[in-house]
C-alpha cells in the first residue's frame, strides 16, 4: 500500500479569525487537507488546542521533529497511527504537541486513506465504526447568545432541530426558521443586533422572549409540512458559579435548575436541551433526564468532552441519554471513534457538532453519515457551515446505502 508523500502544516485562520492550523497530506493520487475548529466555550477537560507558545511552536516542533516521522506511514492503519500521535506528544491532554495538530494529522491521515482505498470518507470512517450508514437529522443554530454574542442572552444556542426524511428537507427547515425567526421578530417591532459567531441571529431579549420567538418561528414552519422543533444548548458553565446559575432575569441553584429544563420543554416543546448543568455536575444532569429523557433528548457536550472515561462515568449515573462528539476535544479520530462505540453501546444518541470557530472543511458531515449519527450539529449560516450542510445533502443524494 502507498503512503504519505508528502506532508505540510500551515498557520493559517478561522472563521472567528483566531489562528489554526491546515494539515495537506500529498499522496500519489492527490492531495488532502484538514482544518482544526476553535471553541469558544470550551469545556475544562478538552485536550489543550496548542502548546505554551501557541500555533506557531506547534508549527516549528512539527517542522523540526514531527514531519520526517510522518513520512514512513502507510495508509489504512488509523488505529495504530492515531497511537503513534499520542506516543510522539506523550502527554495525557497533547499539551506538547496540541490537539488542534494531532487532530489535522489524524483526519488528514483518515481522509488520504480513504482515497487510497477508493471509497468515501463517510464509508471509511463506517468501517472504523461498524455500524450501519445513515443521514442525520439537522440541529441548526438560529438565534446565538453566551460566548458566541455580543449582547445577547445568556443561553448560547437556541436551536433548531430539523427531523427531516433527507438532508435537504432538514436543511431547508432550519433555513426557514431562521429566515421566520427575522420576520417574527419585525411583526413584534424588534431586531435583530447582528450575527453571532455561528451565523444565528443576535438579539438583545431576554432568555424566555427569544424562546419563544424560536417557539413561535418553529411552530409556523411545522405548519408549512416540516418536521422541525425548538432546541436549545445552555452551555451553563458558562453562567454557573458556586452552585448558582445566574440568568439576567434570575438566579436559581442546581434543583431550581432541574425544574426550570423541566417546565420549559413542556411549555416550549422543547425536543433536546445540551448542557444545561454545569460540566462538573452529573448528578443533575441524571436528574433532569430520569424526568423527562423518554420524550426530551438530553445531551453532554462539556460534560462529556468526547472522552470514554468521563462517558463511562455518566452512564453509570445515567446523567444523559446523548453525547456531543467533537474530535478536537479528544484529539484523534481513532479516541472519537471509540467515544461513539461506547455511546452507542449503551444506546446513547450521537450528535456530531463543529465548532463555533470553524473553516470550510466538511468531514463532520462524513463523521456523522459513517457512525449512523442522530444528528449533526453545524449551523445555519455562515459558508464555514453551509459547507457541511451541502455535503451532507451529496452525500444523501449520491449515496448507495
Ligand atoms: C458548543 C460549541 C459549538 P464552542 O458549545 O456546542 O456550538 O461551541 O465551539 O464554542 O465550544
Ligand atoms: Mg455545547
Amino acid at each position: 500500500m502507498n503512503g504519505i508523500k508528502n506532508i505540510t502544516m500551515y498557520h493559517i485562520y478561522d472563521s472567528r479569525g483566531s489562528s489554526t492550523v491546515e494539515c495537506q497530506i500529498t499522496t500519489s493520487n492527490g492531495i488532502v487537507s484538514s482544518i482544526a475548529p476553535g471553541g469558544a466555550s470550551t469545556g475544562k477537560k478538552e485536550v489543550a488546542s496548542f502548546p505554551n507558545g501557541g500555533v506557531d511552536s506547534s508549527l516549528s516542533i512539527f517542522n523540526s521533529k514531527i514531519k520526517k516521522e510522518m513520512l514512513q506511514w502507510e495508509f489504512g492503519k488509523q488505529k495504530e497511527f492515531d497511537k503513534f500521535l499520542h506516543e510522539l506528544d506523550g502527554t495525557e491532554n497533547l499539551s506538547n504537541i496540541g490537539g488542534a495538530m494531532t487532530t489535522v494529522l489524524s483526519l488528514s491521515y483518515a481522509k488520504a486513506s480513504a482515497i487510497e482505498e477508493s471509497v468515501p470518507l463517510y464509508e471509511y470512517i463506517r468501517r472504523l465504526t461498524g455500524t450501519k450508514l445513515s443521514i442525520p437529522y439537522v440541529l441548526g443554530n438560529v438565534m446565538n447568545g453566551g460566548r458566541h454574542a455580543v449582547g445577547g442572552p445568556d443561553i448560547q444556542e437556541y436551536l433548531s432541530l430539523a427531523m427531516g426524511k433527507s438532508a435537504r428537507e432538514s436543511v431547508e427547515a432550519n433555513y426557514m426558521v431562521h429566515k421566520v425567526i427575522m420576520e417574527k421578530l419585525k411583526e413584534k417591532g424588534m431586531k435583530a443586533i447582528g450575527k453571532g459567531d455561528e451565523g444565528g441571529w443576535v438579539t438583545s431579549l431576554g432568555n424566555i422572549q427569544a424562546l419563544e420567538v424560536l417557539s413561535e418561528s418553529c411552530n409556523y414552519v411545522r405548519e408549512q409540512g416540516f418536521e422541525v422543533y425548538p432546541a436549545l444548548d445552555l452551555a451553563a458553565s458558562q453562567f454557573y458559579n458556586n452552585g448558582l446559575y445566574r440568568y439576567r432575569e434570575q438566579t436559581v441553584d442546581g434543583d431550581g435548575q432541574v425544574s426550570y429544563m423541566v417546565d420549559l420543554a413542556d411549555k416550549y416543546n422543547i425536543k433536546l436541551i445540551e448542557d444545561p448543568f454545569d460540566e462538573d455536575d452529573f448528578d443533575h444532569f441524571a436528574q433532569l433526564t430520569e424526568k423527562i429523557g423518554n420524550k426530551t433528548v438530553i445531551v453532554g457536550d462539556d460534560l462529556y468532552t468526547t472522552s470514554t472515561e468521563r462517558l463511562k462515568k455518566g452512564i453509570g449515573k445515567g446523567s444523559t441519554n446523548a453525547v456531543l462528539v467533537k474530535v478536537n476535544q479528544i484529539g484523534t479520530l481513532s479516541d472519537t471513534i471509540e467515544f461513539i462505540k461506547l455511546a452507542t453501546m449503551h444506546k446513547y444518541k450521537n450528535i456530531v457538532s463543529h465548532r463555533s470557530g470553524e473553516s470550510c472543511d466538511n468531514a463532520i458531515a462524513h463523521l456523522a453519515v459513517g457512525c449512523g449519527a442522530y444528528a449533526i450539529k453545524t449551523g445555519v449560516m455562515g459558508g464555514e457551515r453551509v459547507a457541511k450542510l451541502n455535503e451532507l445533502i451529496k452525500i444523501d443524494e449520491n449515496r448507495s446505502m
